[in-house]
């Protein structure tokens, strides 16, 4: 029992160190918000969003964190992740509801400050009524799978 305590404290304490020297060894970023890089999103998100990326490679293995900037109106329709999603609203409101419905009686919103988790394979949608930027942590390669497949906006613009 306390040789397997010890293992447990043993792995996790390796975990983090190799976890601190894998972050020592990226460029540190410091950015103001007026530095920030915005332009569309990738083709997977419905069009009219603005999209940055924060620090880390959506498309590689390792932490990313990205920014969204939503017009009111906008809307994501029911998806998931392969990873958890981890948001944080910056500005406007933002509505998060979890199902393969969307739905807006079963949504809750979130207001500056406000921080919401969808845990990977859950299937959620969002959508702002004032407009909304959030701040998105994930662990990366991003990914995203709608729930019904003809909600993905890059298939529907395919000829
Ligand atoms: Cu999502």
């Amino acid at each position: 029992m306390f040789l397997n305590v010890r293992n447990a404290v043993l792995i996790v304490a390796a975990m983090l160190i190799a976890h601190v020297s894998a972050v020592a060894a990226d460029t540190a970023v410091v950015r103001s918000a007026k530095d920030v890089k915005w332009g569309a999103p990738p083709p997977v998100f419905p069009p009219g969003a603005k999209f940055a990326v924060i620090a880390g490679d959506p498309a590689a293995t390792g932490l990313v964190t990205v920014r969204f900037e939503m017009p009111a109106g906008y809307m994501i329709p029911p998806h998931f992740h392969p990873t958890d999603e981890h948001i944080t609203v910056l500005k406007g409101s933002f509505s998060l509801g979890m199902g393969d419905v969307f739905d807006k009686t079963h949504a809750q919103t979130l207001l500056p400050g406000g921080y919401g988790v969808a845990m990977a394979g859950m299937h959620h949608y969002a959508y702002t009524t004032s407009g909304a930027t959030i701040q998105v942590h994930l662990q990366g390669p991003f990914a995203i799978a709608y729930v019904n497949p003809a909600d993905d906006p890059s298939k529907k613009r395919a000829p």
